[in-house]
């Protein structure tokens, strides 16, 4: 048998006394021990764990990959991903190490499973929230999560997460993992830099991207420069009601650069905001007369401009009225702002793309997708330079801060750096898309003494967009795992069809220097997911069951006329026919509805169990209607039975043995 050796690949690990490392460690021995014994059978995929290894061709780095990621049936994860569902419209909860699938969470689109948007009125209610103009937008490019935070740590209560497409905001609430709210941005058809939130959650940043005129009313496209604009908006967060407050919220209209990430300031840099832009050039697009396209147009200068953002005191500019009203949301115009100093511009070089604050607050790492390095800002040298005034304006008339005067360092990655999350070593990582690569890099003083450093990098499988480490994105992350958001996935499953998914990659970073490893590919099958935030499972504390009987998802709170059980019944009230209806584990109660049709149906349902899992469905073929009844939970439905007919409803959950017997009649009298 071919003999393997322990700890051949990385000596010294394990490094750092975690859990999952000493369970590792002893997983290791007792594995070493079987192959140390040379009982193997041979021949299939069968006996000890030593044979295994040896008939799957299995190495040593791959059976410590298996040891560090594999979680015993019953075994909770250590963390939870939350991460975009991309173009599905939805937000994907998985744990890790496992990389195990946990459910979806409906955001934007109709989700049958979950009736989510098929006759559940309340569910209804929220997705006509994210109706533009009155017309219904059934799907959404959701984008970035972003998980509520206190004093600028995750603190598990709420998710935000903007939709490109539609440029909107949707409000998760992690108390049950359900889309309580969506709110359409009044001003931008579309979106991107957001969600990020402040580090108390007071504001949800939602940046703009393609300039329009402001609430994308018609303006002649040669009247770009005069008429086009991009924003910022900032919705503020009402945490007690536990949704986004339109009305005390403001946006700030910026010159028509295509503004493309955020992220809020922390700690030093609190009340502060930064969004970074590409296309200061100002292009147009390339029509068939002629013209550059705009990927030649938008990347032709050296430098575009980081946005720095008085955010507190622009708070205070439009609760004093300092705003404009485009479309009835209060927006403050450009030339308020340049009068206010509520924003300057510091040059970024070559295409930017991602900012990211360092978890003190202190630095801003801008990555440039056609610049090899990565700039890092200071915080405290920008402010020297807006106290010091600058001198030069963009044609905008906003004051621009000069490159030297702003940076801190650069460090040289590699081809296409993106995105940037840091962990608890002084270490920040950063995504390399056409290198398709993580490249880990020091921060200088105060993170490490030998800082602003190439320290390795990792190959990824391939084009990576987005990174995630363990809280990365906050005052303390917790370093141990990288996850390599990855576009493409040629080669590494079986190609069902042209259409490949997505792969997020788990790498080990536990390791310093170039010591990485990695772990685990997970495919994504149904959307492009974007951007992840990881916190630790420790942190949530979701309901297991709905804490009452008749419980309400949309206010979380018992719904006094949620029905109850011995109190079922079907009133009529003219055309109106009105049914309160229990679901307990295997029946309805009552089992036959008669209308007539032409009536308008009311029907409420109560799931009456208190059992965790006892979920029931109540699907209604030929009227689209379907609906999840979690243990405890209430909803309604309405609808006109415009359909004559004999339809059986049946319970789409299975929940019980004689889950097949839970159905009923609705019959519709012609
Ligand atoms: S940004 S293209 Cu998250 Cu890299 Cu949207
Ligand atoms: Cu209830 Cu199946």
């Amino acid at each position: 048998m071919r003999h393997w050796r322990l700890g051949a690949r990385s000596p010294g690990r394990p490094r750092r006394a975690g859990l999952a490392v000493v369970a590792m460690v002893g997983a290791l021995a007792l594995v070493a021990a079987a192959c140390d014994s040379g009982n193997g059978n041979g021949g299939g995929v069968s006996g000890d764990a030593s044979d295994i290894a040896e008939a799957r061709n299995l190495s040593d780095d791959d059976i410590r990959a298996a040891l560090m990621t594999y979680t015993p049936s019953g075994v909770h994860d250590e963390y939870i991903l939350i991460a975009s569902g991309g173009h599905a419209g939805q937000v994907l909860v998985i744990g890790m190490p496992s990389m195990r699938i946990l459910r979806t969470i409906a955001v934007f689109t109709p989700e049958p499973w979950q009736g989510w948007g098929y006759g559940n009125v309340a569910t209804e209610e929220v997705l006509d929230q994210g109706n533009i103009e009155g017309k219904e937008i059934n799907w959404a490019d959701t984008h970035h999560p972003a998980l509520s935070e206190t004093e600028g740590d995750y603190d598990g209560q709420f998710v935000f997460i903007n939709d490109k497409a539609g440029g909107r905001v949707a409000t998760i609430d992690l108390r049950d993992f359900e889309t309580k709210q969506i709110v359409k941005n009044p001003i931008a058809i579309n979106d991107h830099g957001g969600t990020f939130v402040t580090p108390n959650t007071e504001w949800i940043i939602e940046g703009g991207q393609y300039a329009t005129p402001l609430g994308w009313d018609y303006a002649p496209i040669e009247n770009y420069n005069e008429q086009y604009r991009g924003m910022v908006t900032f919705w503020s967060f009402d945490r007690d009601a536990g949704r986004i407050d339109p009305s005390q919220s403001f946006a700030m209209e910026l010159p028509p650069y295509w503004q493309d990430l955020c992220d809020a300031g922390k700690l030093v840099s609190d009340g502060w905001v930064f969004c970074n832009s590409f296309n200061t050039e100002l292009a147009t697009g390339a029509t068939l007369e002629g013209g550059e396209p705009f990927e030649a147009g938008a990347s032709a200068r050296d430098n575009d401009y980081l946005h720095v953002i008085n955010l507190n005191r622009a708070a205070e500019v439009a609760a004093a009225g300092g705003t404009t009203d485009v479309k009835g949301f209060p927006v403050i115009p450009l030339q308020t702002s340049i009068d206010e100093g509520l924003l300057h511009f510091v040059p970024e070089p070559k295409s930017p793309h991602g900012v990211d604050i360092a978890p003190r607050g202190d630095y801003i790492v801008i990555s440039g997708k056609l610049d090899p390095h990565v700039t890092i800002y200071s915080f405290e040298k920008i402010m020297a330079a807006i106290e010091a005034g600058p001198t030069e304006t963009d044609d905008y008339g906003v004051p621009i801060i000069s490159l030297d005067d702003a940076m801190e360092a650069q460090v040289e990655l590699g081809l296409g750096p993106l995105h940037t999350n840091f962990d608890d070593q002084g270490y920040g990582y950063t995504s390399l898309f056409l290198d398709s690569a993580v490249a880990r890099w020091s921060l200088g003083d105060p993170y490490r003494e030998d800082g602003w450093k190439l320290e390795g990098t990792i190959p990824v499988h391939y084009n990576i967009g987005h990174i995630a480490t363990a809280e990365g994105d906050t005052v303390s992350p917790d370093g141990q795992y990288l996850v390599a958001l990855n576009k493409w996935s040629i080669d590494r499953f079986f190609p069902a069809g042209p259409l490949l998914p997505q792969n997020f990659q788990l790498i080990d970073i536990s390791g310093e220097g170039e010591d990485m490893q990695l772990l685990y590919d997970l495919p994504i099958p149904d959307a492009e997911p974007h951007y992840v935030q990881i916190i630790k499972a420790d942190k949530l504390d979701p309901f297991l069951v709905y804490p009452e009987i008749g419980y309400d998802p949309a206010t979380m709170s018992v719904d006094p006329n949620a029905p109850k059980q011995g109190e079922e019944r079907i009133e009529r009230n003219g055309d109106t026919v009105e049914i309160w209806m229990t679901l307990v584990r295997s029946h309805y109660t009552p089992e036959r509805v008669e209308v007539n049709q032409g009536d308008r149906v009311i029907w409420h349902f109560t799931n009456v169990d208190t059992a965790q899992d006892a979920t029931h469905g109540f699907a209604l073929p030929g009227y689209n209607i379907n609906l999840s009844l979690e243990p405890g939970e209430t909803a309604t439905i309405e609808f006109d039975a415009d359909q004559s007919g004999v339809f059986t409803w049946y319970c789409s959950e299975f929940c019980s043995a004689l889950h097949l017997e839970m159905a009923g009649y609705f019959l519709v009298a012609p």
